[in-house]
């Protein structure tokens, strides 16, 4: 059985962990966002490709979510004292793998293979792949401009007014190598429980991708639980957008897309209304307190996703 997660930020690395824990190594790929992807201090981060990876290898910062664990903070301590920028928190050990991604970019290897190499080397057996080899940049309309992503999420603490998004670049970005051949030869594909605005929708931007989502026997997992987002400015997304937060608003969001949704008991009475919109539900505990969770999670979905199929 081949299954595909589409994967962006905390939520989606966790439910990537828990579908690795439960399908063998060929079995599984993780197609991720690189719209938050950016240059700083001359360097490619890529902080949802390697919020994957590092969760995946077991490296994952659990406080933060992002990150390194036992990580320590010298460079930042030194570039402070400098007046350097800070605001976005480089750590000595993540710096190690923004520096080795940046130099192998500059000598003209694709990020998908960089990450693939650098992946296997923290010790991840699955396939880790980019949505895409090139630049796409998510970029958030507020009432104060155009804010890239990083200085409108790290910098400006998502504060602004949200009137909608852009993905520079997307329109003529090619998905990377093995993403359209991975979502074709998938029995089960999954939307993992990302901020539906600003994870997913990047992915779905690249050409083809959201075709080849349509075409296949695609889940998603509501990040939205209780009218509130799990980590992060969904909830607060949704509603300058003009919408009520909620699963039935993220299954409303993926309509005509997705063939079944996995909603949390809190939000059971809205399985009715999110079925009436043409998708299955599926009602469970959602919210990821630990490995048993993720696997449990994980099982649940990947079943729910072979229903569909039917
Ligand atoms: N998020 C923050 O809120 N503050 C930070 O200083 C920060 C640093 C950072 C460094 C490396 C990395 O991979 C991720 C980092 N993030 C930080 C998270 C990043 O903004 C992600 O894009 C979000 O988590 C959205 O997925």
């Amino acid at each position: 059985m081949k299954v595909v997660a589409l994967a962006g930020g905390v939520g989606g690395a966790k439910l990537a962990d828990g579908l690795a824990e439960i399908l063998p190594p060929d079995s599984l790929t993780i197609v991720v966002n690189t719209g938050d992807d950016f240059e700083h201090l001359g360097l490619h981060v890529s902080p949802d490709l390697d919020t994957v990876c590092y969760t995946l290898a077991g490296l994952a910062n659990r406080a933060t979510g992002w990150g390194r664990a036992d990580e320590s903070w010298r460079f930042l301590e030194a570039l402070d004292a400098l007046g350097g920028p800070t605001w976005f928190r480089l750590g000595d050990r993540d710096l190690a793998l923004h520096h080795e991604r940046t130099r192998r970019l500059a000598a003209g290897e694709s990020l998908g293979d960089v990450t693939r190499d650098l992946a296997a080397r923290m010790g991840v057996k699955i396939a880790v792949l980019p949505m895409t080899n090139d630049a796409v940049r998510t970029l958030v309309l507020t009432e104060e401009g155009e804010i890239p992503f990083q200085a409108y999420f790290v910098a400006m603490a998502c504060e602004p007014r949200v009137r909608g998004f852009r993905f520079s670049g997307a329109e003529t970005a090619r998905p990377a190598p093995g993403v359209l051949e991975a979502l074709a030869g998938a029995d089960v594909i999954v939307m993992c429980p990302s901020n539906p605005w600003v994870s997913l929708d990047p992915i779905l931007a690249v050409p083809g991708v959201r075709q080849a989502v349509g075409r296949g026997a695609t889940v998603a997992v509501s990040p939205i639980v209780g009218g509130q987002a799990l980590k992060g400015p969904a909830a607060k997304m949704f509603r300058e957008m003009g919408i009520e937060p909620s699963a039935r608003a993220v299954g409303t969001h993926f309509e005509g897309l997705i063939r079944g949704l996995v909603i949390d008991v809190e939000d059971a009475q809205q399985a009715p209304s999110i079925e009436a919109v043409g998708m299955r539900t599926l009602v469970t505990r959602t919210v990821m307190k630990g490995r048993r969770a993720r696997r449990r999670l994980a099982e649940e979905v990947v079943l729910f996703g072979q229903q569909v199929a039917r």
